[in-house]
C-alpha cells in the first residue's frame, strides 16, 4: 500500500513537473521545440527553473559568502524597519555592506567578461597591424582614423620638412599598443573618457569615479569585498561605479571599435529570425557565444565554394548557418547571416534534430547543450581557451587566430561530415520573421540625416517638433523565471506605441527581430503616429538594431551625438531618454545597467533585482544617485507599467527641456479639433 503510494505520488509529481508550453514563452517555435522535448523526456531551461525554486535569501541579494564563518543570512523579515535594523554578520557586516559587496561584484563579473572579450579583440587587432597574422586586417580605414583620434596617435608625419599622411598599419600598430595598455597602464585614465559630454565627465572627475584603467578596477573590487575591507555602501558602489563605466567606455566600447575596424562597420542588413531560419536539407551549423573573432572566420569558411562543394558531395543542398545570442547579432549585422534564436533557445536549435553542429566559444552557453547533444548527432564544440565543457560527448577544438582561416574549415567541415549522421526525426518549426539590422552611430546619422546632412540633427529636431517622444535603448538577456519574449515584446511595443524610437542589442534584439519589430513596413503597425511618420519617411524600423550587448557602447556614443547636435540638453541626463533590460538574467546585465545609471540614464529593470533585502542600500540606487549622476535604477516586473515608468520619465524630462507643450499643440490641432466638430 505504502509502496503504491509512493508511485502515484511519484507519477502526481512527474506530471506536475511537465510545464504547458504556452506559458514558457509567447514565441510559437518555442512552444512547439518545449513540447518536443517534453514528448522525448528531454528537460531544458525552462523545466530546471520551474523545479529549481531560486533561494528566497539570494533573491533579496543579502547572503555574504565571503568567508568561511558564514554564509551569513540576513533576510529581510516583516518588522525590521530602517530605524531597528540592527542585522549583522559574524563579521558585523550590515545588510546594506552585503548587498551592495554581492552587488559591485555582479558588476565585476560584468566588467570582467566584456572586457576580456574586448582585450581578446585588441590583441587580435594588434597582431593584425603587424601583420603576424594573416586571415585578420584593417578593414574600415575611417573608423581607424576615428579611434586614432581617440587615442592621440598622430595621423601625419613630418619628412623632410613636409607633412605625409602615415601608413595605416603604422598608426593601427600605436593604436593597438595604446588600446592593449588600456587594461593595464600604471598611470592616468581610459582615454575614451573624453568621449563622453563633457558636463557628464566633469561629474565623474567630481566624483573620483574615472577608472583608471580596466583591470584595475574590477581588482579592486574584488579587494574591496573580501571580509573586513570596505563596508561603507555608498563607497562600495563608487568603486562599482569605476568598474561599470571602465566596461561601458572602456572595455566593451574597445571590443566595438575594434571589431568595426578589423570586420567592418555594420550597416543596414535584411535577414530573417527565429528557429525557422535552419533548413532541413542543408548542414545546419550554429555557432554560439560571444566574440566574432571565430564567427567572422566561421562565416566566410560557409561561404566559400569549397566548403559548398563539399557539403553537397555529403547529399545536403548547402549550408545554413545560422547565430544564436550575441554571436548571433555579430554576423547579423556585419553579414546578414540570419539568427537562430535567443539565450532560451540554444537546446531548442538542437532539439530539432537538424543541427549538425553547435560551435561555442564564451558567455551564456548552457553545460547542458552538452546533454541535450547526447540525445542526437548533434557535436558540440568548444573553441575558446577559457572555456571548456567536462561532459565527454563535447570536442574541444581550441581556435587560433594564427590559422583562424584553417581553423574555421575545420568546424565547417566536421558540421558536414556530420549531416550523415542525423538520427532522429527532424523537425524545424515555420516560424521565422524578416528583419532589417545593421545599424549603429555612424548608420543612424546617415539613415535620419541623409547624404547631405549626415547628422543627429534631423533626429533632434523630430525629439523636439514631438513626433518622436524620446529614445529608449532596451536591452538583455532572457530569464527562464520569466515568460520568454513576453517582456521583451511587451515593453518595446509599449515604447513604440507612445512614439519612442527604440535601440535595441542583445537578446531583446533578436526577440524583436522574431517578432517582425525590426522591418521599416512594421512602423504603420506598431509605431504611434509620429514616430511611424519619421519611419516612413526615412525608411527605417520603429526599434533599430545596433548589435550585441558589447555594442550598447554603441547607444552611450549614439546618446553623446545627439547632446552634441544640440538643442537637447547639455548631458546625456538631460535628454528624453530611458534604459531597461525587461527579462536580464546575468552579471554583464548589471555591469550594463550601472554604466547607462553612471552616464545619466534612468534605467529600469525587469524581472526583479537582487537588493530588496536592503532597502537602504535600494534607495541609494532608486534615488540618492540620482543627485549624482543624473540617472537612476528602477525594477518593475509588470511589463506595461514598466514601459510607462520610463515614458513618465521621458515626459518628466521634455517638460525641462521645455519641449512638452509644443507636442500637447500639435496634438491639440488634429485630434482634439475633431473631437469638438463631433
Ligand atoms: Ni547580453 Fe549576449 Fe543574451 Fe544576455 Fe547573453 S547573449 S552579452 S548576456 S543572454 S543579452
Amino acid at each position: 500500500m505504502a509502496e503504491e503510494n509512493k508511485e502515484k505520488k511519484a507519477a502526481a509529481k512527474e506530471e506536475k513537473k511537465k510545464l504547458d508550453p504556452k506559458d514558457v514563452s509567447i514565441d510559437p517555435a518555442t512552444q512547439q521545440l518545449q513540447q518536443r522535448a517534453q514528448e522525448l523526456n528531454i528537460d531544458t531551461a525552462f523545466d530546471r527553473a520551474e523545479s529549481l525554486k531560486p533561494c528566497n535569501i539570494g533573491l533579496q541579494g543579502i547572503c555574504c559568502k565571503n568567508c568561511a564563518m558564514g554564509p551569513c543570512r540576513l533576510p529581510l523579515t516583516k518588522g525590521i524597519t530602517k530605524d531597528n535594523d540592527n542585522r549583522k554578520g559574524v563579521c558585523g557586516a550590515t545588510a546594506n555592506t552585503i548587498c551592495a559587496r554581492n552587488f559591485i561584484r555582479m558588476i565585476a563579473g560584468g566588467a570582467a567578461a566584456h572586457s576580456d572579450h574586448g582585450r581578446s579583440v585588441a590583441e587580435i587587432f594588434l597582431a593584425a597591424a603587424r601583420k603576424e597574422i594573416q586571415d585578420y586586417e584593417i578593414k574600415d580605414v575611417h573608423k581607424l582614423l576615428d579611434v586614432a583620434y581617440w587615442f592621440n596617435v598622430p595621423m601625419t608625419v613630418e619628412e623632410n620638412g613636409e607633412i605625409k599622411d602615415r601608413d595605416i598599419y603604422e598608426i593601427a600598430e600605436e593604436v593597438g599598443i595604446k588600446a592593449l595598455n588600456e587594461w593595464g597602464k600604471a598611470e592616468g585614465e581610459l582615454y575614451y573618457l573624453r568621449r563622453a559630454p563633457k558636463p557628464l565627465y566633469d561629474k565623474w572627475k567630481k566624483m573620483g569615479v574615472t577608472p583608471r584603467n580596466i583591470d584595475r578596477e574590477i581588482v579592486e573590487i574584488m579587494h574591496r569585498t573580501h571580509i573586513g575591507v570596505d563596508q561603507d555602501y555608498r563607497h562600495l558602489m563608487e568603486q562599482g561605479t569605476r568598474a561599470a563605466i571602465a566596461d561601458g567606455w572602456g572595455g566593451s566600447m574597445l571590443a566595438t571599435d575594434l571589431q568595426d575596424i578589423l570586420f567592418g562597420m555594420p550597416s543596414p542588413v535584411q535577414s530573417e529570425a527565429n528557429l525557422g531560419v535552419m533548413k532541413e536539407d542543408h548542414v545546419n551549423l550554429i555557432v554560439h557565444g560571444h566574440e566574432p573573432v571565430l564567427s567572422e572566420m566561421v562565416v566566410a569558411a560557409a561561404q566559400s565554394d569549397e566548403m559548398i562543394e563539399y557539403a553537397k558531395s555529403k547529399g545536403a543542398k548547402g549550408i545554413q548557418l545560422g547565430g544564436i545570442c550575441c554571436t548571433a547579432n555579430e554576423i547579423l549585422q556585419r553579414h546578414g547571416i540570419p539568427t537562430a534564436g535567443t539565450f532560451l533557445q540554444q537546446e531548442l536549435a538542437i532539439i530539432t534534430g537538424a543541427c549538425d553542429a553547435m560551435v561555442v566559444d564564451i558567455q551564456c552557453i548552457f553545460q547542458n547543450i552538452a546533454e541535450v547533444a547526447k540525445c542526437f548527432h548533434t557535436k558540440v564544440v568548444t573553441t575558446h581557451p577559457i572555456a571548456k565543457m567536462e561532459q565527454e560527448n563535447v570536442i574541444h577544438m581550441e581556435f587560433d587566430d594564427h590559422h583562424g582561416w584553417e581553423d574555421a574549415k575545420k568546424l565547417v567541415k566536421l558540421a558536414i561530415d556530420n549531416y550523415e549522421n542525423r538520427k532522429s526525426e527532424v523537425m524545424i518549426p515555420r516560424q521565422k520573421a524578416s528583419q532589417v539590422a545593421g545599424f549603429g552611430v555612424e548608420s543612424i546619422q546617415y539613415q535620419l540625416g541623409g547624404t547631405f546632412r549626415g547628422d543627429y540633427f534631423t533626429l533632434n529636431d523630430n525629439i523636439i517638433n514631438g513626433r518622436i517622444r524620446g529614445v529608449a535603448g532596451v536591452v538583455g538577456c532572457n530569464n527562464a523565471r520569466t515568460k520568454h519574449n513576453d517582456a521583451h515584446i511587451k515593453v518595446v511595443k509599449e515604447l513604440v506605441k507612445h512614439n519612442v524610437l527604440v535601440l535595441t542589442t542583445g537578446c531583446n534584439a533578436i526577440a524583436c527581430g522574431m517578432e517582425g519589430l525590426l522591418t521599416p513596413e512594421n512602423a504603420a503597425v506598431f509605431a504611434g503616429e509620429g514616430l511611424a511618420e519619421v519611419c516612413e519617411t526615412v525608411g527605417i524600423p520603429p526599434v533599430l538594431h545596433l548589435g550585441s550587448c558589447v555594442d550598447n557602447s554603441r547607444i552611450l556614443l549614439a546618446a553623446t551625438e545627439v547632446v552634441n547636435a544640440g538643442g537637447l540638453g547639455a548631458d546625456i541626463s538631460e535628454l528624453p531618454v530611458a534604459g531597461s533590460a525587461p527579462e536580464w538574467m546575468s552579471e554583464k546585465a548589471i555591469s550594463i545597467g550601472h554604466y547607462f545609471v553612471a552616464s545619466g540614464v534612468y534605467t529600469v529593470f525587469g524581472y526583479h533585482l537582487p537588493v530588496t533585502g536592503a532597502p537602504v542600500f535600494q534607495d541609494h540606487l532608486y534615488n540618492e544617485l540620482e543627485n549624482l549622476y543624473g540617472g537612476m535604477w528602477d525594477c518593475e516586473a509588470d511589463p506595461i507599467q514598466h514601459a510607462h515608468k520610463m515614458i513618465d520619465h521621458i515626459n518628466k524630462k521634455r517638460h525641462e527641456l521645455g519641449i512638452d507643450k509644443q507636442r500637447e499643440r500639435v496634438l491639440m490641432s488634429m485630434e482634439d479639433r475633431r473631437a469638438l466638430e463631433e
